[in-house]
């Protein structure tokens, strides 16, 4: 399902809102990740704590959303915008794409948590599309 002009433009607003507490969101997913999906841990067996506050899962759900945040710059060609995070997922890290839609899952929820009276039914609908466009693009190199 392709974004139209409207999705973009929505993510984009919803986004600006966001933005300054990516780091935040993207603890908040990824620690809710592994805790409610715990067969996600599999990947991040080499770090020390994979409790939802510990220091690595709040780093790296800070890397994760500012590339989903990069990524909203890159909305008009996700495919190439995302091919080398694409490959890095694929070839080197191995990560089954049925899980970018867990992850994506859980940045839906906190984006609503953190955001309930900007998170419209309106600005779900076109986020929700986003992170299955930007899902897709992820697995892109898997062919
Ligand atoms: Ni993902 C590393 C972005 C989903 C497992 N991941 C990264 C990096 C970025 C990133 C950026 C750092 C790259 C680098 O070092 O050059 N990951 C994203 C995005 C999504 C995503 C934008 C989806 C929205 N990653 C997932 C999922 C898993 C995952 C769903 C597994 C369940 N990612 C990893 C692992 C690493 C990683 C593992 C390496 C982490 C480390 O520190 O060793």
């Amino acid at each position: 399902m392709s974004l139209s002009g409207k999705d973009k433009t929505v993510v984009k607003a919803f986004w600006e809102k966001c933005a300054p507490k990516s780091a935040d969101i993207g603890a908040e997913a990824l620690g809710r990740m592994l805790t409610s999906y715990p067969q996600t841990k599999t990947y991040f067996s080499h770090w020390s704590d994979l409790s939802p506050d510990s220091a690595q899962v709040r780093k790296h759900g800070a890397t994760i959303m500012g590339a989903v945040g990069d990524a909203v710059s890159k909305i008009d060609d996700l495919t190439g915008g995302l091919a080398k995070l694409s490959e890095l997922h694929a070839f080197k890290l191995r990560v089954d794409p049925a899980n970018f839609r867990i992850l994506s899952h859980n940045i839906i929820l906190v984006l609503a948590m953190y955001f309930p009276a900007d998170f419209t039914p309106e600005v779900h609908v076109s986020v929700d599309k986003f992170l299955q466009n930007l899902a897709l693009a992820l697995s892109e190199k898997y062919r």
